[in-house]
């Protein structure tokens, strides 16, 4: 059954004992959501503990020890920023069907919990908690206010992205007021690279490829790059390559090609208006957003690249 923020914040006042459930491969708005909730019940005397199918990343540590990790069996089961079962991870089949409450902020989600509180304006669901949390009289503190502004800025993309509102803004300078090191948090989760990391930024840079007059930037992370870089990197500094092309001034059309196996390739596309990136990658058979897409082209490299940059090509021809 959909519900407001009242009778959330009710659930959660009434009840005891919570378990809350993250999403796998959490980011730090599931992960904020999860343990700044579990702080907040924790305040005000309540058992509380968290639980995700994924390990959490080292640069999120500090989420994880913001709280108290408590033993005990629990009664009421709360699901943060998880649009699908599925997301749980290998959690879906122990609790999928006891969620007594979702709270969420995903456009299209299905509905499974006994109670779901979702508002799709909120541009992070620790926007939700935080508004539950007034509504409950809780009491915050710098610990609390770390987890929720560490989700508010990561879904942002640190307030930048365009579902960041007033409200996102308004919100954040709340939390603010409280005693945390946000400048460090900011910089920790957007600004830090590993020195593997920037080896690896380095070594793909020096064979970025430009097309259609410098409008097209394509890098290529194949599994000779992957297995050189295996021992020096952490899996997840892999990730978030598919911004470095969009970054180059004139570029329109950003794209990241990683090599998956042999004859695999996963392309992803980052877009400016008015190239429509989702419809790029439809033409081999992906899909996404208007300005994120991506697909997955078979065969060897040259057969992929030659299959690419046509329709790349084409893409730009008209702008
Ligand atoms: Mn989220």
């Amino acid at each position: 059954m959909l519900t407001d923020k009242k009778k959330a914040a009710q659930i959660l006042l009434e009840n005891d004992d919570f378990l809350i459930l993250c999403h796998a491969n959490p980011d730090g708005d599931t992960l904020g959501c999860g343990y700044g909730l579990c702080g907040i019940l924790q305040k005000m005397g309540k058992r509380a503990k968290v639980l995700c199918a994924d390990p959490v990343v080292s640069r999120m540590q500090y989420l994880k020890d913001s709280v108290v990790q408590q033993e005990f069996d629990e009664k009421t089961i709360v699901s943060v920023d998880v649009a699908d079962t599925k997301l749980l991870g290998s959690l879906e089949e122990l609790y999928a069907d006891r969620i007594l409450l979702a709270i969420d902020h995903h456009e299209s989600r299905k509905e499974f919990a006994q109670y779901t509180f979702v508002d799709p304006d909120a541009a992070a669901a620790c926007e939700l908690i935080y508004e539950i949390a007034l509504e409950m009289g809780a009491e915050l503190d710098g610990r609390i206010a770390s987890c929720l502004y560490t989700g508010i800025a990561t879904d942002t993309g640190c307030f930048k992205f365009t579902n960041t509102t007033s409200r996102t803004h308004r919100i954040a300078g709340e939390l603010m007021a409280y005693d945390f090191p946000h400048g460090e948090i900011n910089y920790q989760l957007f600004d830090l690279k590993s020195k593997g990391r920037i080896e690896l930024e380095q070594r793909i840079l020096r064979d970025i490829e430009f097309a259609g007059d410098d409008r097209i930037a394509i890098v290529w992370l194949t599994l000779d790059i992957v297995n050189e870089f295996s021992d020096r990197v952490d899996t997840e500094d892999f990730n978030g390559l598919a911004s470095l092309p969009r970054q180059i001034e004139g570029v329109v059309l950003g794209v990241t090609v990683k090599q998956k196996g042999e004859n695999l390739f996963k392309v992803s596309m980052r877009s400016t208006e008015p190239i429509n990136a989702a419809e790029v990658c439809g033409v081999f058979g992906g899909g996404g957003h208007a300005r994120a897409a991506g697909c997955t082209i078979e065969g060897n490299l040259q057969f992929v690249r030659a299959k690419l940059l046509p329709v790349l090509e084409k893409a730009v021809e008209q702008i």
